[in-house]
Order: structure tokens, then sequence, then C-alpha cells
């Protein structure tokens, strides 16, 4: 076992046990080269499971997200078929270790795109967006205290746990642009509104999310099936998800996803 599979089958051992490992960073140097290998490799981990690749997301693109974590770079991470939960369903926390949860926009993909091979990876991902939608990420760092470097989150592949999205609104980012920037965006925990932003918290346009994905998933060689979501990143800090918490975002104009966590985490540090 090489060293990098070594740390792909300890982050994926802590995703199937929810229970937080020490910071890779902390026993070894780690390029952000190697730590997107790891990232694949425990996607294969997954998909050698029976799971799927079902879209992609970014990491770090509002300005409150990165201050939040003291991280800065704009980052890409997988999603997978196991992290879908349906809107106005259950979150069961058991499977988690401490999780968050933040307001994102999802666009969707009408058609594949294999970033792998594609000539003009931003003309084509720009093409393919059939629709845009409010979503929530459920973030689940598999580290000790929810702390990272870049590397280390690159590597647990941008800490994704889940998502949920809600009701899709067409939209052609060629020639009829959704109108989805500019747009206030809240997060509520049982009705009290936990954190407030904007759109445009996300990149200066959220529409943006669409080509840094292109570029950044086809540097990682990214293959996204018809029907494949994409997260955009949190348009604000991510709050804990706690046990029987209804959480709901809303964007104005746009519509709502809610979700309700179950049962109670692992716990972490
Ligand atoms: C990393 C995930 C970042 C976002 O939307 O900025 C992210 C983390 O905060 O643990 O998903
Ligand atoms: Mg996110």
């Amino acid at each position: 076992m090489t060293d990098l599979s070594r740390s792909a089958s300890a982050l994926d051992g802590a995703v199937t046990s929810a229970t937080a490992i020490p910071q890779l960073s902390r026993a070894a140097e780690l390029t952000l080269r190697d730590a997107y290998r790891i990232q694949a490799l425990c996607s294969d981990l997954r998909v050698a499971r029976g799971d799927v690749l079902v879209g992609a997301k970014l990491g770090f693109t509002s300005k409150a997200k990165a201050a939040q974590m003291g991280v800065s770079d704009v980052i890409v991470g997988r999603l997978h078929a196991s992290m879908a939960y349906a809107a106005g369903g259950a979150v069961p926390l058991a499977a988690l270790i401490h999780p968050r949860i933040e307001p994102e926009v999802a666009f969707r993909l009408g058609t594949a795109v294999d970033l792998r091979r594609s000539a003009d990876p931003v003309g084509e991902l720009r093409a393919a967006v059939d629709a845009v939608a409010p979503a929530l990420e459920i973030i689940d760092s598999r580290y000790l205290d929810f702390r990272f470097s870049l590397a280390d989150v690159i590597a647990d592949n941008t800490s994704a746990g889940g998502f949920v999205v809600g009701g899709w609104t067409p939209a052609d980012l060629g020639s009829n642009p959704p109108a989805i920037g500019g747009r206030p965006v809240t997060l509520e925990i049982d009705g009290a509104v936990a954190a407030s932003g904007n759109t445009d918290d996300i990149l200066g346009d959220p529409c943006l999310a669409v080509p840094v994905i292109a570029r950044l998933g086809a540097a990682q060689r990214i293959a996204l099936p018809a029907g494949a979501v994409l997260l955009a990143g949190g348009a604000t800090a991510a709050v804990p998800l706690t046990p029987g918490a209804t959480v709901t975002v809303t964007i104005t104009g746009f519509g709502t996803a809610s979700v309700t966590a179950t049962g109670a985490p692992r716990g972490g540090r």
C-alpha cells in the first residue's frame, strides 16, 4: 500500500465508522497535488462499494466560509449518490461525526460532461446547465475538532457529507441566464434565522461557480453524468446540525429546501 492509499483508507474508515482521525498534515507534509490524489482514491473506494459519482462541489467561494475555516483557496470536491437526501425528508445523524449545514446554490446538468476529455470544459459545462435551485450542504470533517489545513480538507473531499436540493428552476447560462445573482439567502433552524447572506457572496456571482468547477474539475479529471448536481459553495458560515433540527434555506424568488436531522451523531471532538 502506498502512503497515498494508506491515507485514503484512513479517511474512508473515518467515513464508514463515523469516527474522526488526526489531520494527515500532522504526520507528514502533504502537497495539494497529493491531497487531490487522496480525494480521488477515496472516491474510488466509495465506487467500489457501489456508490456513484453524481456531482461536484466548490469550497470556500464566500468570504464567510473562508474566514470561518481560516482557508482562502477555492477547492473542488465530489458528490456521490449516498450523500443525496430528499428535500422535506430526514438526514440520519448516526452516520456523521460532527455535522454542520450551510446554504448553497445548486446547478443541474441536462447532459453528461466528461471533464477528463473535454477540449472546452468551461464552454461545455456552461452549455450543459439546465436548471438552478436552492440547496443545503451537510459538511462533516473527518478530522478531529473539525480543523484542517487546505491540503487536509482537499484530501477529505472538502468535508462533503450530504446535500439536499429544492425545486429546480429551468436555466440556460448562455441565452437566458437565471436571475439567481443578488438574491437574499437565509438559513433557518426551527423557524429562527441562524445565518443570512446573499447569493452574490458566492464568487461575486453564483453563476461563476460553473466555470470554476469546469476548470478545477478538468484538472482533477472528473466525469459528470447527465443530471449531475453542482454546488456553488456556502453563501454563509456553516452552523452545527443538531438532533431534531429542521433546517430551511430560502433564496428570495427561487424557493426553499428543508431537511430534518434525526437520531444523534457519533460525535467527535
Ligand atoms: C470545507 C467545505 C467548504 C463550502 O461551501 O465552502 C464548503 C469545510 O468548511 O469544512 O463546502
Ligand atoms: Mg459547501
